[in-house]
């Protein structure tokens, strides 16, 4: 369902063992699938799988409960999950005589217009050793709760609400302790915006939801499917640029993550612990990876019609082959267009594959 082609029901349907290209109808970017070369010498850098913390309160951590921040704050004695307002924040709230729509460009090169936003830390949990992965499905809806409820509550200010996670050091992550970030913004980001163009203009083409259509058939054919329950699926999605890259999909037309029901919250906890025991027992490791979710923005955004959205997932894991070997987004990449060896239905096939419970619970 690319610009050209129907989806693959087959792997040689798919491109076979050829280098072939595939579109990504999100970004409206092509990525280079070269399935050959995966056999291909590895003499590159190995990284050293990261210690996974042990300790239930760490004295130094500045996330642990009653500990002091950075700023001198300190957390309160919290059990489950605590937010706070990030100490370093890359968007700050208006002041009230701050002038904050777009202005005319002045200068056809030069161009800048402001952006006011707030910053939020979620902390999973109290205790500094686990990670999402390890935590039981109750805890985690205790978490989808604050993604549902902070979405509501700076939906109300502000045009896009960025939910995200930045896990493990290979990922940025600047410190163990499981949390994740909710950034609110007065513009609606670039990728995002992106998205909601490639959306839009595929209702208006076909009158139908991009992404709803999207799941319909990978529900259908399978092969890229890792997993799915009641409310949700996890596919690799046939455009997937990272190796283990998934999207998660609601199986309801939801546009928003304020707009799940009691069901599809609780759904949402148990497909990501089930993909994230996966993922850590794919290497037998605590698997990094960037995640976030992608809805329609909220009405302060000028956005009138929801339609064209669906609310999904991504997530973007950087490992490759093992613990320590990681692909790098880098030289053609960087300069030409994505590229990936592994294909998504082997990738698929994999995380299908890998048996449960948590390879640390067993
Ligand atoms: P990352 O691990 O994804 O970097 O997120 C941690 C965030 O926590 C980071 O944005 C904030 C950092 O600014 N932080 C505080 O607000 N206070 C602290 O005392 C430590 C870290
Ligand atoms: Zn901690």
């Amino acid at each position: 369902m690319g610009a050209s082609s129907r989806p693959s029901t087959s792997r040689s349907a798919s491109g076979g063992d050829k280098p072939h290209r595939r579109f990504n109808p999100l970004s409206g970017e092509w990525v280079l699938v070269s399935p050959q070369r995966t056999l291909r010498p590895w003499l590159g850098e190995l990284e050293p799988p990261p210690q996974s913390s042990t300790v239930v309160h760490d004295p130094s951590c500045y996330l642990c409960p009653s500990n002091q921040r950075m700023n001198s704050e300190r957390n309160p004695d919290y059990r489950g999950t605590f937010v706070f307002d990030n100490d370093f924040p890359a968007l700050v709230p208006a002041m009230a005589e701050e002038h904050q729509s777009p202005e005319e460009p002045s200068d056809t090169i030069f161009r800048s217009e402001p952006v006011s936003g707030c910053c939020r830390v979620i902390c999973y949990s109290h205790r500094h050793d686990r990670t999402m992965a390890r935590l039981s499905v109750e805890e985690i809806r205790s978490v989808v709760d604050v993604w549902v409820e902070e979405s509501s509550q700076l939906g109300r200010s502000y045009s896009w609400v960025q939910v995200f996670e930045n896990r493990g050091e290979a990922m940025g992550a600047s410190n163990p302790h499981p949390h994740g970030q909710i950034w609110a913004s007065s513009s609606v980001p670039s990728l995002v915006a992106r998205e909601g163009e490639q959306q839009r203009a595929y209702l208006n083409r076909t009158g139908r939801n991009l992404l709803g259509e999207y799941r319909d058939h990978e529900m259908e054919l399978g092969v890229r499917v890792v997993t799915s329950n009641e409310s949700w699926m996890v596919c690799v999605p046939y455009w997937a640029t990272w190796p283990f890259e998934v999207l998660v999909l609601p199986l309801a037309t939801v546009q928003r993550m304020d707009e799940l029901d009691g069901a599809q919250q609780a759904g949402l906890a148990a497909i990501m612990k089930d993909l994230l025991v996966r993922y850590d027992n794919l290497f037998e490791t605590s698997f990094p990876y960037s995640m976030g979710w992608h809805g329609a923005p909220y009405p302060d955004s000028g956005n009138q019609d929801d339609s064209a959205w669906l609310l999904h997932g991504h997530f973007f894991p950087p490992l490759l082959r093992s613990a320590s070997v990681r692909k790098f987004m880098v030289g053609f990449e960087l300069l030409a267009e994505a590229q990936r060896d592994l294909t998504p239905e082997d990738a698929a096939d994999r995380l299908r594959a890998v048996p449960g419970p948590h390879y640390l619970d067993r």
